[in-house]
Order: structure tokens, then C-alpha cells, then sequence
């Protein structure tokens, strides 16, 4: 079993790929769920939903998030109201946040909702939730802290972030699945998503980078930072501010005693002897996924690596 962690919509797209590289069944996808919050009563899963709807091959292809060609009915009548709809969702996203809420109401945890929706939409594979516990990533910033939504889409991820906080995290548990996941695992994936605030509440979920320290397969990063610039998001602005360097070096210190290779682009070809400094092995290649096939060729290309890594960990 393979096993990826990812965050929005990066970490989709990787997990995209290695589904459609391995066998059916065979990825089983690990995700954060702080970016979680709830609006108009209903709780909303944005990376959940993310991974689920691109591994159902149902995602829209601009935003990459929500679903594709979905229309807006239920956000205008309820603009209708005098409410401002800051956050868009769709008609058919709105069906997912009704249905999951009334089961997690009714007492059933994150994890097995998200079981049962996934399995409706016919993904072969494994989404867990980090944890079924709720965990919210808050963002300091000069005008003070704020709700992560509110700093990434209604603020358009204009302040800066002077400090990240994962209310809630120390009295998380994670998932028993997830902490399997990654002791049975093969190999490990860390997608190209947000370092801080997609893989780091991951990270920070108690007993999974415990688990991840503990495991016998490889683990190996993909950089979201290519060239000094973050593909999508606020990655590049949030390293700086937080004080890392905005490269893949930078990326390669915060995971550097946790993995045993780096993937990242050719752009950044000269840091892969100071990367492999830092311990990590270095996989140079095209790392931007535009299409389908270059996300299946990527993740084709870092199984390969893992698995060079894995040979390298028995021989010595
Ligand atoms: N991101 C935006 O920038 N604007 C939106 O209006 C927005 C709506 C949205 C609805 C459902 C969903 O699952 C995701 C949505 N996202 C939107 C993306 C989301 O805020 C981010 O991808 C993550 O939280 C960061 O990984």
C-alpha cells in the first residue's frame, strides 16, 4: 500500500496521479483537516472534498477545487437574503456539506463519513482525515489572529503571517487507520502542498510523526516550491514571513529529518548537493503537473525513486 499526504489542491493532484499509476485500491491518502470550519450550519472539509473530488475525477479543472461545472443556485438565493456568499460553493459541493453533516450530527465520525461518500463517488482507494477530532489552523497576522478561511479566502491571503496556531491539536487523536496506514505502508508521499499549514497540521497531529519516524518504508517530499515561487497558494509569502528560506532547500530543511528523498524540479537543479548536505537523496524532474498524464508520470517517477531509496536502505 502506498500512502500520500496531502493538503488542497497540490496534494490532490499528486494523489491523482498514483492512483492512476498503482493497481485499484492500492493508495490510501492521508489529509489534513484543519483548513475544516463550519458556514451557514454545515461543516465544510475544503482539502477532504479537494482530494475526494479529484480522485473522482469530478474536480473543476480551473479552480481545482469544488465540482466541475457546478452551478451556483443555493449561493445566490441565499445572496438573495442580503447575506455576502465570500466562500463559493456549488450546488452539488452543497449536497457533500448537507450529507455530511447530518451524519457527523448523528454521531458518525469524520472518518467513516468521508468512507462512505468517497466510496459513492466510486474511488477505488483510502481518504482519511488526519484525525476525527476538530482541529482549526488560526493565522497571526499584523491586524491580529484570524480564522484560516477568512485569511485565505476572504482575505485573499493579503496579511502576513507572522505565526501559525492548530487550536486543538494537542487533545487530537489520530485515526487509527492512519496510524496503520503509515506503520503497513510501502512508501510514503509527501504531496507538493503547503509545508506549514496542508503537511504541517498533519505533521502535529499526535502519534503520526511518531508513526512516520517508526515506519520501515521510504518517505519521500515533493517540493511545492519550484524556481523560489509556490505553484499555487500562499506558500512563498508564509515561508518568508515564518523566516525559511523560499526555495526547495528551504522546503528540504523543515523535512529534512523526517525524509529519505526530495523530489523536486529541474529549475532547482543546482541545490541538490546542498539538499543531500541535509541527508535527504535528491530526485531532479518536471514537477509542475499540468495534465493528467504528467501527474501520473510524476507520481510513476517518485514510486520509482522511493523504491531506489528502499534497495539503498537494505543494502547498508
Ligand atoms: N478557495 C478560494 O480561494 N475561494 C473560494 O471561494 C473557495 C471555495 C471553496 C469551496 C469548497 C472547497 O472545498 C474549497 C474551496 N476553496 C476556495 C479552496 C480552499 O479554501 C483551499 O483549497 C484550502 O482550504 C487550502 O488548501
Amino acid at each position: 500500500m502506498i500512502v500520500a499526504l496531502a493538503g488542497g489542491v497540490g496534494g490532490a493532484k499528486m494523489a491523482h496521479g498514483l492512483q492512476a499509476a498503482l493497481p485499484p485500491g492500492a493508495l490510501t491518502t492521508i489529509v489534513n483537516t484543519a483548513d475544516d470550519f463550519d458556514l451557514y450550519g454545515l461543516r465544510i472539509c475544503p482539502d477532504l472534498d479537494t482530494v475526494m473530488y479529484t480522485l473522482a475525477g469530478i474536480a473543476d479543472p480551473v479552480n481545482g477545487w469544488g465540482v466541475a461545472g457546478d452551478s451556483r443556485n443555493t449561493l445566490d438565493a441565499i445572496a438573495r437574503y442580503g447575506e455576502h456568499p465570500w466562500f463559493l460553493l456549488g450546488d452539488q459541493d452543497f449536497a457533500t456539506h448537507i450529507l455530511r453533516t447530518e451524519r457527523l450530527r448523528a454521531g458518525t465520525p469524520l472518518s467513516a463519513v468521508t468512507a462512505e461518500l468517497a466510496a459513492s463517488l466510486g474511488i477505488p482507494g483510502r481518504i482519511l482525515p488526519m484525525t476525527d477530532d476538530r482541529v482549526a489552523t488560526l493565522i497571526d497576522t499584523p491586524s491580529g489572529r484570524l480564522e484560516f478561511q477568512e485569511y485565505f479566502v476572504a482575505r485573499r491571503q493579503s496579511d502576513d503571517v507572522l505565526g501559525v496556531v492548530f487550536a486543538g491539536i494537542d487533545e487530537a487523536t489520530a485515526n487509527a487507520g492512519v496510524l496503520d496506514a503509515i506503520r503497513d505502508a510501502k512508501t510514503i508521499v509527501v504531496a507538493p502542498s503547503n509545508p506549514i499549514v496542508s503537511v504541517g497540521p498533519i505533521l502535529a497531529t499526535p502519534g503520526i510523526r511518531a508513526a512516520l519516524e517508526r515506519t520501515e518504508a521510504p518517505i519521500v517530499a515533493v517540493s511545492p516550491i519550484v524556481g523560489g515561487r509556490a505553484l499555487k497558494g500562499p506558500a512563498a509569502q508564509m515561508l518568508a514571513t515564518l523566516g525559511h528560506e523560499v526555495s526547495a532547500l528551504g522546503v528540504a530543511r523543515l523535512y529534512a529529518s523526517l525524509v529519505d528523498g526530495m523530489v523536486i524540479d529541474a529549475a532547482d537543479r543546482e541545490l541538490t548537493a546542498e539538499i543531500e548536505r541535509l541527508g535527504p537523496r535528491v530526485l531532479v524532474t518536471e514537477t509542475v503537473m499540468g495534465d493528467e498524464a504528467d501527474r501520473r508520470r510524476l507520481a510513476a517517477e517518485v514510486l520509482e525513486f522511493a523504491g531506489s531509496l528502499a534497495l539503498h536502505r537494505m543494502a547498508v
